[in-house]
C-alpha cells in the first residue's frame, strides 16, 4: 500500500477528520466548486509530500487523520443541505474530533459552526476569515431572483449573528449594505482590506485584532492572489501573497487556540491543478500547526 495523509483507518481512532462538503447551489458566477473537496483530497491522497520541511518530519505519522465524504448534497434546499452538515459535523464532534471541513460553496462553513456553537459558547470565538469578500449580506436578493437569506455571499453575516467575532483579511470587494453592517460599531468587525491605498497589516497587527483565545479559521481561496488560487467562482486580482498567508495562518494557529477550520470555493479548473494543490498544502500544515506537540 502506497503511503498517504490519511493515515487513519477510520474516524473513531482519528485525531482530525476532514469533511468533504461539496455543496454547490448559491455560487452566482463560475460554477465548479461542488468538484472541489474531492479535487483537494486526490492531491492531499497522491501529490503532496507527506514529508514537512518546516517540522523536517512526516506529521501523518503522528497524527492520525481521517477523512469523510458527505456525498452528493448538490441535490439539497440550502435549507437541508445546512441541516446535513451540521448534525454530520456534531457527530463528529461529539467524538472529540478536529473537524476540518472542506467546500463546496462558503455557505457550508455555516454547518460547521453551528455544530461548533454547541460545543463553545460563540462568544468566546474569533472567525479568522479569509476572503476577498465579506459575505455579509443579509439576502442575496439584490443579484438572485430566487433569494436566499443561506447564500455563500450571506455565510459570515449568520456566524456573526451566531455570536461570533470576525476579523477579516484580503477584502477588496464590498456591497453597500456590507459596508455599513461592518462599519456599524455596534457590530465590532474587523476589516483588513488588501487596495484602495491600503498598506499590507503585519502579521503581529492582525494577531491583535483577535481579541479571543479560540480562533477558527476560515478561507475562501478567492481571499489569495488569482496567482496563487486562480480556479475559484468568483475571482478578484490584488489578493494575499502565498508566502504571507501561510505565515500569518501559522501565527494564528500556534499563538491562538484553534477550534476548527475550513477551506471553500475550490472550483478546479481544466488545465491547472494550482488551486487544489494549494488548498491540499493548506489542510496539511495547518493540521501539522495544530497538531505540532504530536512531534516532539
Ligand atoms: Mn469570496
Amino acid at each position: 500500500m502506497t503511503d498517504s495523509i490519511f493515515s487513519a483507518k477510520n474516524i473513531n481512532e482519528a485525531d482530525v477528520v476532514v469533511v468533504q462538503a461539496g455543496y454547490e447551489k448559491t455560487t452566482s458566477s463560475r460554477k465548479g466548486t461542488k468538484n472541489g473537496p474531492k479535487a483537494i483530497i486526490k492531491m492531499m491522497d497522491s501529490k503532496l509530500e507527506l514529508f514537512d520541511r518546516k517540522y523536517n518530519i512526516e506529521p501523518c505519522s503522528k497524527i492520525k487523520i481521517a477523512q469523510k465524504d458527505l456525498g452528493n448534497i448538490s441535490s439539497l434546499s440550502p435549507e437541508k443541505a445546512l441541516l446535513k452538515i451540521t448534525t454530520e459535523c456534531g457527530k463528529i464532534l461529539d467524538k472529540n474530533k478536529f473537524v476540518f471541513l472542506l467546500g463546496g460553496e462558503h455557505s457550508v462553513s455555516l454547518g460547521l459552526l453551528q455544530a461548533l456553537s454547541k460545543k463553545k459558547n460563540p462568544k468566546e470565538v474569533t472567525i479568522l476569515h479569509i476572503d476577498a469578500h465579506c459575505d455579509l449580506r443579509d439576502t442575496d436578493a439584490d443579484y438572485n431572483d430566487n433569494h436566499t437569506n443561506l447564500a455563500h455571499s450571506c455565510v459570515m453575516r449568520r456566524a456573526h449573528e451566531l455570536g461570533y467575532s470576525l476579523v477579516q483579511v484580503g477584502i477588496r470587494t464590498y456591497f453597500k449594505d456590507e459596508y455599513e453592517y461592518f462599519s456599524n460599531p455596534k457590530n465590532n468587525i474587523k476589516v483588513w482590506q488588501w487596495g484602495n491605498g491600503n498598506k499590507i497589516p503585519s502579521i503581529k497587527k492582525i494577531l491583535e485584532s483577535i481579541k479571543t483565545k479560540y480562533v477558527y479559521i476560515s478561507i475562501d481561496v478567492d481571499g489569495f492572489d488569482p496567482a496563487h488560487m486562480p480556479g475559484t467562482g468568483t475571482a478578484v486580482q490584488g489578493g494575499i501573497e502565498w508566502w504571507y498567508g501561510l505565515e500569518l495562518i501559522e501565527n494564528i494557529i500556534i499563538k491562538k487556540k484553534l477550534i476548527g477550520a475550513d477551506i471553500m470555493e475550490v472550483a478546479p479548473m481544466r488545465d491547472s491543478i494550482l488551486t487544489e494543490y494549494g488548498a491540499a498544502q493548506l489542510c496539511y500544515s495547518m493540521i501539522s500547526h495544530n497538531f505540532k506537540d504530536k512531534f516532539k
